[in-house]
């Protein structure tokens, strides 16, 4: 039997010191897919029992960029507390992370309530406001190396979030260019399309994946939809901006 309290106990250490650990599953907890989602829950428990607030949930591997450069191939979601959110234009200290990386993404917030089996339509009924937004994940793990158990017991990566205006839902989302620069050169260009051919749809799969652990999306939650290109690690003194046709910018720095 594997112990997913002290796995849970392992993982947050690792994240809240920024300290690279090696493999869960090829160190002695060859997890199922069930006890990572059970190990990722203790954890954030833990940050919730510091004071955090839960503050919706992100999803993963929603396009086929993220999908061959982590060699995972499974969707997968991970939880957001208010610590994660950086201000707009934020500056970050790396001496925070372990080997942090960005990618472009999109995000949304709710107005109603989404649990379980919803329809694309009820999916964009249910959101209030959309906005630009990058995506800082820090995996734990040595090498940026892992598991789809690994990583989902590390709460898939999440580390930070950095969110642009948000705007009516009103524009098509289904194919928008999105391009990220650092210090003025583009690094990833993408589009939303390669969001699951429409990011929409990856917040029907949210509904449907955090019902599974038997959680609703609610109103006011934040729930991005996953990268649409390949991440880029940072560096110290790089300045990053994604612009996101229609949607607008998305800055930070790190210093
Ligand atoms: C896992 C997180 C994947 C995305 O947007 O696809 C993810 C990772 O790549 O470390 O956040
Ligand atoms: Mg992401």
């Amino acid at each position: 039997m594997i112990d997913t309290a002290a796995v849970a106990e392992i993982v947050d250490s690792a994240a809240k010191n920024a300290k690279a650990i090696s493999q869960l599953s090829e160190n002695g907890y060859p997890l199922s897919l069930a006890q990572a989602y059970q190990v990722q829950a203790q954890s954030i428990a833990r940050r919730l029992e510091r004071g955090e607030r839960l503050i919706g949930i992100k999803m993963g591997f929603t396009s086929r960029a993220k999908m061959i450069q982590m060699g995972v191939d499974d969707l997968i979601w991970g939880r957001l507390t208010n610590t994660m959110l950086l201000e707009e234009g934020a500056e970050l200290d790396m001496k925070n992370y372990v080997h942090p990386r960005i990618e472009p993404e999109i995000a949304f917030r709710l107005k109603q309530p989404l649990k379980g089996e919803v329809s694309l339509l009820e999916a964009m009924a249910a959101v209030e406001a959309v906005a630009p937004a990058m995506e800082i994940i820090d995996s734990r793990y040595e090498n940026f190396k892992f598991s789809l158990q690994d990583v989902v017991a590390d709460n898939s990566s999440s580390s930070g979030v950095v969110i642009g205006a948000w705007q009516q839902p009103s524009c098509d989302l289904s194919n928008l260019g999105m391009a990220m620069f650092f210090d003025g050169e583009p690094v990833q260009i993408g589009s939303s399309a390669a969001i699951m051919g429409n990011p929409y749809r990856s917040l029907v799969a949210a509904a449907r994946l955090a019902a599974a652990a038997d959680m609703t999306l609610e109103p006011g939650w934040i729930v991005l939809a996953g990268a649409s290109t390949a991440a880029e690690a940072l560096r110290s003194g790089v300045h990053v901006r994604l612009e996101t046709e229609q949607l607008g910018v998305a800055e930070i720095s790190v210093a």
